[in-house]
């Protein structure tokens, strides 16, 4: 068994998107202490070294077995340097020094308490930081001058930090399903991001949607969107029209398609047993604030967005980065285009892009890279 599982381990694909990666893994210690480094790297604006450790991360998640020495680490693809002293680490002493210091530094942890606002990226964050920002109520006390969308995650943070569940993604998708039935009839909407890769609990529910007929997507989020509101059912949203974007050029992290950032009121269960009355304790809640994202993609990019929406963030960069630099093809969630013959590829599902991509399909539960 050891030669076998040498042998697995020197052959480990370089790229996500050549392996299949599980939501559980065996090497989790490991992982978790590297994407603290990842995550340290890029709260410093390194996003050279926070891909490198995303990287190793990813490779180790897709490991079939345990790693036992440091001996094994050393056969594998992007492990070395800096990873192979923090793994080596985590194997002798079940700790990382480093890790541990970074989790408790003050830095580290007002730099993620901040990014997990809704609407708050790292510039954001490290610029309160710098403003003397350390918890929550601060924001108000510096007067910091915050967007719609930071207003509305501050106001719902509580809530929002909560993960959201299954159960509560379902009734998010029954309520959207409901909504926007009523204006377009056989639509198709499709969860996607992590509840798609099998993941029990999420910090949003996303959605992807589309139809046959293109004219039957002209203005139906504006409307759905109206009504849900007038409904009661949004804290917060905000729509982002679709745009057009650089097909022919190597693709970047942002597509264009029509998008609703949206805070929901998800009613309780419950809700309905308290409004009729036996519901004993008055302050009950009776909805919870859900993050949710809500895209709309014409037909014949479905299958384009649909991998591009369902993640993980570095499967679909490591997608991005094999079409690029080994077919020579650029892929974004609108389609794959041949650079040197400037024309796109068109694909009628998920199955179709990974052939076109000369690659072995990789099902929703194994993207978890
Ligand atoms: P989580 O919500 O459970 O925490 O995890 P997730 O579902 O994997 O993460 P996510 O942040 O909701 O993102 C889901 C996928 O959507 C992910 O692969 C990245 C992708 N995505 C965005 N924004 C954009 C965007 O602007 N364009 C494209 N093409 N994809 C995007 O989050
Ligand atoms: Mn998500
Ligand atoms: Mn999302």
């Amino acid at each position: 068994p050891v030669s076998k599982d040498k042998d697995a381990l020197s052959t480990v694909a370089p790229y996500a998107c050549q392996r299949q990666t599980p939501l559980i893994h065996h090497n989790s210690k490991i992982t978790d202490a590297l994407e603290i480094l990842g995550k340290a790297a890029s709260f410093q604006g390194s996003e050279v070294r926070s891909l490198a450790f995303a990287r190793a991360a990813s490779v180790l998640k897709s490991l079939p077995c345990k790693l036992q020495s440091i001996e094994e680490a050393k056969n594998l693809v992007w492990c070395g340097g800096h990873c192979q002293t923090v793994i080596q680490e985590i194997l002798e002493d079940g700790v990382c020094h480093e890790v541990e210091v970074l989790k408790n530094s003050e830095q580290y942890q007002c730099m993620e308490l901040l990014t997990s606002i809704f609407g708050v990226g790292v510039r954001t964050a490290e610029r309160w930081y710098n403003d003397g920002v350390r918890k929550l109520s601060d924001l108000a006390d510096l007067h910091i001058k915050l967007t719609a969308e930071q207003k509305a995650g501050i106001e719902h943070y509580t809530d929002l930090k909560q993960p959201v569940t299954r159960d509560e993604a379902e009734r998010v998708e029954s309520l959207i399903t409901r909504a926007l039935d009523r204006f377009v009839p056989g639509l198709r909407i499709t969860m996607t991001g992590g509840f798609r890769r099998g993941k029990q609990q999420g910090h949003d529910v996303d959605f992807l949607i589309t139809h046959p007929d293109e004219e039957a997507l002209n203005g139906l989020l504006e409307k759905s969107v109206n009504w849900m509101d007038s409904q009661g059912l949004l804290l917060y949203h905000h729509t982002k029209a679709r745009s057009h974007v650089q097909t022919r050029r190597r693709s970047t992290h942002m597509d264009g398609h029509e998008t609703c950032y949206a805070i929901f009121a998800l009613p309780n269960h419950d809700s309905l047993k308290a409004e009729s009355g036996d519901f004993t304790s008055s302050g009950a809640c009776r909805w919870r604030a859900v993050r949710v994202d809500l895209v709309v993609a014409p037909y014949e990019e479905y299958p384009y967005a649909l991998l591009g929406w369902t993640g993980s963030k570095h499967f679909e960069r490591e997608l991005r980065r094999f079409s690029w630099h080994e077919k020579n093809l650029s892929l974004n969630s609108h389609g794959l285009y041949n650079v040197e013959k400037e024309c796109s590829i068109p694909a009628t599902s998920e199955e179709e892009i990974f052939v076109l991509l000369g690659l072995q399909y990789v099902p929703p539960p194994y993207r978890n890279a």
